[in-house]
């Protein structure tokens, strides 16, 4: 008996462990598309600060600096890479760079070097 309700059993289960794999696929789909759209991050700078001051993001992420001074220009200096600087962000003008490789990206702003902040790029 055990063993003929066991035999009928073990198809029902295994389909609903089929069809719980396929809805925690269709979940992961779901999630991934989402993440998908936030694959873009923002800073903000005001009152003469990077907002965050560090901001950790995933491999592939857009980092869009928004200038939201009303009088005050900025740049987005990163010293350690050659220099590379934006170009001067007037208010309400934004830069974007996407890091892909892993790591820490610290940076300044080019006419306010007191003005520090970091990007920590994770895998
Ligand atoms: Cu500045």
């Amino acid at each position: 008996m055990a063993l003929n309700a066991g035999g009928r059993h073990a198809p029902a289960r295994g389909a609903l462990n089929w069809a719980g794999t396929a809805r925690s696929t269709c979940a992961a789909l779901v999630f991934v598309a989402g993440a998908a759209s936030a694959t873009e991050a923002e800073v903000g700078i005001q009152g003469m600060r990077f907002d965050p001051p560090t901001l950790r993001v995933k491999a592939g992420t857009a980092v869009v600096w928004v200038n939201r001074e009303k009088r005050t220009n900025h740049s987005v200096r990163f010293e350690q890479e050659n220099d590379l600087e934006s170009d001067r962000l007037f208010p309400g003008e934004t830069w974007r760079r996407t890091f892909e490789r892993p790591g820490a990206y610290p940076y300044r702003c080019g006419p306010h070097p007191e003005m520090r902040g970091l990007i920590e790029v994770t895998e």
